[in-house]
Order: structure tokens, then sequence, then C-alpha cells
């Protein structure tokens, strides 16, 4: 029998990458999104736009209950991934009051839906390394004490929570993947790896002169967004359900990534990266690394991509980007002499 799954945050990066695994093991795919989406698809539905013969979408919005029960009575899906969120740590300490709102009360609202309408779909919540925060221990495992150090990061521990309470107090199959960074091209430009990738691309074909940046030397466990998907599908095919972290093992400072970035396009970014204070945070998250040995274990999950072939990808795919933006301006002064 087809495999349905219904994907929250299908238009964001992991969403996407989910829904061509989902496709690739014969799934039927569906995604929710805005309603403003919907209505202005050729810029919200970038990342999904070679998807959309293949996935049906609903509109919804996180925010409102009566919108997502509506789109879970619709379809009888086996599977759920709830990933929509307010997904920006910096943004959470601007508007805390809207990411708690919509990514605890849309996580439980979810839950709610599920609990009433499909009591056997299975459930995926995506928790974060930013739950751990001030780190009590190094590496970070499932057991580790969460201190979150940010209105998102306490948002996460509500939703985790939330997530356990439904499969301990009701009997739901409720699983939290506790990911770590994960990147890639399709991150969202105001994530320090894509800042750097993107802004390094664009310095070397002249379109930037500089990069500015807050704190250099927090250090961050970065894994590619293709890799973490799979380990998410593969938390819902398990007997019973449980928590896992998705890491690396391994953990890079920010400057060590501005070091490589710009090396891939043969400049040396201490000539272009200048410090700006209002990209520091109120209270940052100093170190994450990973201990993912349960999901390699219990999972059979490993990664493919090593931290090189990360950057090199996303360089390469920026400097793509950059040369077509180029061209587009070398026209658009051509056009007006
Ligand atoms: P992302 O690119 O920021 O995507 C977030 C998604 O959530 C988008 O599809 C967005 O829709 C949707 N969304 C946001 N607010 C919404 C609302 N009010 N109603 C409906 N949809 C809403 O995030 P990501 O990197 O793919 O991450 C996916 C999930 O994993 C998030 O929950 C994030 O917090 C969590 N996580 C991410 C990482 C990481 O390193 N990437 C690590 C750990 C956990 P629009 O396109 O309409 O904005
Ligand atoms: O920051 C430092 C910043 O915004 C990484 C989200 O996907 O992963 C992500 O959260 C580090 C921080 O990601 C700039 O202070 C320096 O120490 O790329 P980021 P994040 O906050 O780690 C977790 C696991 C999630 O769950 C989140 O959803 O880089 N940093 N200078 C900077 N960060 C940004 N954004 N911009 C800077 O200029």
């Amino acid at each position: 029998m087809t495999k349905r799954a219904l994907i929250t945050g299908i238009t964001g990066q992991d969403g996407s990458y989910l829904a061509e695994h989902l496709l690739s093991l014969g799934y039927e795919v569906h995604g929710l999104v805005r309603r403003v989406a919907l209505e202005d698809p050729a810029r919200r539905f970038q990342r999904i736009a070679h998807l959309l013969d293949k996935v049906t979408l609903h509109a919804a919005s996180l925010e409102s209950y009566p919108s997502l029960f509506h789109v879970v009575s619709q379809v009888e899906f086996s599977e759920c991934y709830h990933l929509a969120a307010q997904s920006f740590v910096a943004e959470s300490f601007t508007d805390g009051f809207s990411t708690m709102n919509t990514n605890i009360n849309g996580t439980h609202y979810m839950l709610a839906a599920l609990r009433e309408l499909r009591p056997k779909c299975r459930f995926y919540f995506a928790g974060s390394s930013e739950m751990f925060g001030k780190v009590a221990e190094t590496p970070q495992t499932e057991t580790t004490r969460f201190h979150p150090r940010s209105p998102y990061g306490i948002s996460k521990v509500a939703g985790f929570e939330l997530t356990r309470n439904y499969r301990e107090a009701y009997g739901m199959y409720c699983s939290s993947g506790l990911l770590f960074n994960h990147e890639g091209p399709r991150r969202g430009y105001e994530f320090v790896t894509r800042k750097i990738t993107s802004t390094a691309a664009r310095i070397k074909l002249g379109l930037a002169e500089e990069l500015k940046l807050g704190n250099l030397e927090a250090q961050r466990d970065w894994g590619h967004a293709k890799d973490y998907v799979r380990a998410m599908h593969l938390m819902l095919q398990q007997e019973r359900p449980d928590d896992y972290v998705v890491a690396t093992g391994e953990t890079h400072t920010v400057r060590e990534f501005c070091e490589r970035a710009f090396g891939e396009v043969g400049l040396d970014y201490r000539e272009y990266v200048k410090i700006d204070e209002r990209f520091l945070r109120p209270a940052e998250v100093d170190l994450l690394i990973g201990d993912a040995r349960k999901a390699r274990e219990e999972l059979g999950w490993e990664p493919e991509y090593t931290f090189a072939e990360m950057i090199r990808e996303m360089v390469a795919a920026d400097l793509e980007a950059a040369q077509l933006e180029g061209g587009r301006a070398a026209h658009f002064s051509a056009s007006r002499v």
C-alpha cells in the first residue's frame, strides 16, 4: 500500500530535501504551506519548484488550529513530519513572542489534531541542538540536560516535551530528532554558512566588497541537510517511537568555515570579513558537538557528506548564482546606455 506523508514546512530547506527523499521511496507526499505562499509561487516555492507536479499542497497556518485540523481531516496520512517553524535563532531574540506562538502552539495543534483524527499516524518533531544551549557535557547525547539560550531553543524544548508527552500519555507514535546544524545550497541566506558562501562568491565576482559577521569563535557541528532528512525518515520506520541525536561528531568554528569557503574561491577571508556587533547574540551557544551513536546503531544512519564537500557544494552553487546575478546586472546597465 502506498504510504502517505504530510510534511509541514515543505517549502523550507529540510522540507524540500525530505519531499525528494520520500518521493524517491514511492511515498505520496503532501505539504502544508501558508496561504500567502500559494499567492506568490515563483518566490515562495523556489526550493520545491521542480516537485510541484509530484506533491499535493494544502494551505494552513501553524497559528490556526482549525486550519490544521481541516488539512489532517482531508487525507489519511500514515506519517507526519512536522518541520514548520520560525527557525532563525537571532529572530527569536527580536520577536520571542511570535516564535513561541508558532513553534510551541503550532506543534501542540498538530499533535492534538492527529490525536483526534489520525491517532495511528506516526509523528516526527524537528528538535534541535539549540535545546542543549549552554552545554552540560561534551559531546551531547540524547540524555544531555537541556539549557536553551534563546526563545527559539526554549520553544524547541517545549515542542520536544509535548511530543514526548503525547507518546507517553496517549500511546501515539511520536519521535523527535535532536538535529545538529545542517546546511546545503538550499539553506536560507540569513544563516551563517549560506551568508558566508554566498558573499564569498559575490566578492569573488566583484558583486560585494566585504562580509559583516558577529561571533567568529562559535563552534558548530555542521552536517548536510540531505543526509539529515534520511535520518528523519528512518526514525519513523522503527518498531517503537524514540528520540535520536543526529550529528557528524565534528565541530568547527565560524572562523574556520570562513577560511575554507573563501579558500574555495582563492581568497583570504581576513581581507574581507569585518566584525559587526549587530550580529552578536544576547546569549550565545558557544560549542555544539553531537554524539550520534544511537542513530548509527539503531537506525543504521551514516552521514555521507564531509564538512569540506558540503562547503565545496555550497560555494559552487553560490558562484553559479552570482554569475547569473552579474550577467543580469551587466545586461541591465548595457540596456540603459
Ligand atoms: P527553514 O528553511 O527555515 O524552513 C521553515 C519552514 O517552516 C518553511 O517551510 C516555512 O514556510 C515554514 N513556516 C514557518 N513559519 C510558519 C507558519 N507560521 N505556518 C506555516 N509554516 C511556517 O528551516 P529548515 O532549516 O528547513 O528546518 C526545518 C525544521 O528543523 C525547523 O523546525 C527547524 O527549527 C528545525 N531544525 C533545523 C536545523 C537546521 O540546522 N537546519 C537543525 C535543527 C532543527 P515559508 O516558506 O512560508 O516561510
Ligand atoms: O548561527 C554565529 C552565530 O544562524 C550559527 C538553525 O538552523 O541551527 C541553526 O541555528 C553560529 C552562531 O545557526 C553570524 O552567533 C556569527 O553561533 O547559522 P546560524 P544557529 O543559530 O546555530 C540550529 C541547530 C537550529 O535548530 C536553527 O533552526 O554563527 N554567527 N556571525 C552568525 N550567525 C548568523 N546567522 N549571522 C552572522 O552574521
